[in-house]
């Protein structure tokens, strides 16, 4: 082969990793990126879900258990974002394509979930009962209304 060509070849795969390198940052793998998003939502849903009982009165309130547990869901609700990197819509995910095509969309729903489960921190740090029933049910509007647009089936 010409060593012109060769270098060129040489060159344009570089690149091509680079690129492929740079799409997943900060995560090392695609593979990374979608388990990182679905862990952090696995566990904002754990902390989230042990709100439940307490919501519907079958279990006593204890204002630190649940500030505790929503101080936890807080936390993740700022991480899966970060997970939703180029070229991620394939593989182990239900993750709709309009998550790219529509990324300023998906950017805004991510947001308000976020906003909502910041509101029901401050609610389950005041320790009003009513007040933490009522962002519950925010939080998990926010929750649905994302699954329902950016959620395969
Ligand atoms: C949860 C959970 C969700 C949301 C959603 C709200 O606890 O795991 O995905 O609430 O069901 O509608």
């Amino acid at each position: 082969m010409h060593s012109l060509l060769k270098m060129f070849l040489g060159l344009a795969l570089m690149a091509g990793f680079a690129g492929a390198a740079q799409a997943q940052a900060p995560f090392g793998k695609v593979e990374d990126a979608v388990k990182y998003r679905k862990n952090a939502l696995f566990v904002m849903s754990q902390h989230f879900g042990r709100l439940g009982p307490v919501v519907k009165g079958e279990r006593p309130y204890d204002k630190d258990e649940v500030a505790k547990n929503v101080a936890i869901a807080e936390q993740m609700s700022k991480l899966p974002w970060a997970g939703f990197v180029a070229g991620s819509d394939k593989g182990d995910t239900r993750a709709k394509p309009e998550i790219w095509s529509d990324a300023a969309k998906f950017k805004a729903a991510g947001e308000k979930m976020e906003q909502e489960m910041s509101k029901l921190s401050q609610a389950a740090k005041g320790g009003d009962l009513n007040a933490v029933k009522a962002q519950f049910g925010e939080v998990g509007k926010a929750c649905k209304g994302c699954h329902d647009a950016y959620r395969k089936e």
